[in-house]
């Protein structure tokens, strides 16, 4: 099936989730996921909403779960949904992910059960131990841009599809 047909069929809006990016000079923080979704894959720090949980405390939520850092001006800079037509839907593996960056922060970033944080100059990101999708978007990301995109992936989590607009605004 198409990006767009696979879209435009889905009745309900994906499940959110989030990925924060620290970047401090020339480096961004990435963090190895050491279990579940995406597990064995350098990504920045992120998850889920509880229950009736906002997006931003998620994100903020999730990086001092994950890293033992508080951010202190996350802002929002994408917005990527994610689609395995191939993926049974009650794994919920389609999502649409918010990316936030920050600037700013409270801690050291330190390794829990779920996450070992790296800092990595931004020309020497992992891409080849990342989600295939990184290398599109995050890019982008460093070079300042806001970011709106869909990506279908088929087996093996092989990108088949996707799309990427640099946006003016999010809302
Ligand atoms: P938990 O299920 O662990 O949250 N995520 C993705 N990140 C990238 N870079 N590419 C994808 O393409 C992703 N799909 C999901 C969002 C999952 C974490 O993984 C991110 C969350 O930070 C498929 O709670």
């Amino acid at each position: 099936m198409k990006l767009l047909e696979y879209e435009q069929s889905l009745e309900t809006p994906l499940r959110q989730a989030t990925i924060t990016l620290l970047l401090k000079d020339d480096e961004v923080l990435l963090a190895m996921k050491k279990r579940g979704f995406g597990a064995g894959k350098w990504n920045g720090v992120g998850g889920k909403p509880n229950n009736d949980e906002d997006i931003y405390s998620a994100a903020i939520r999730e990086s001092q779960e994950e890293i033992g850092v508080t951010p202190l001006n996350i802002k929002n800079v994408g917005i990527l949904s994610f689609y395995f037509p191939l993926v049974p839907k009650e794994k919920s593996y389609d999502q649409t992910v918010l990316i936030f960056t920050a600037t700013d922060w409270k801690g050291t970033p330190i390794e829990s059960d779920e996450m070992k944080p790296k800092w990595f100059k931004i020309q020497d990101v992992p891409y080849d131990q990342m989600w295939v999708d990184d290398v599109v978007w995050m890019p982008k990301v460093f070079a300042g841009a806001l970011i709106k995109g869909s990506f279908m992936f088929g087996e093996n989590d092989k990108l088949v599809e996707h799309y990427i607009n640099e946006v003016k605004s999010l809302d």
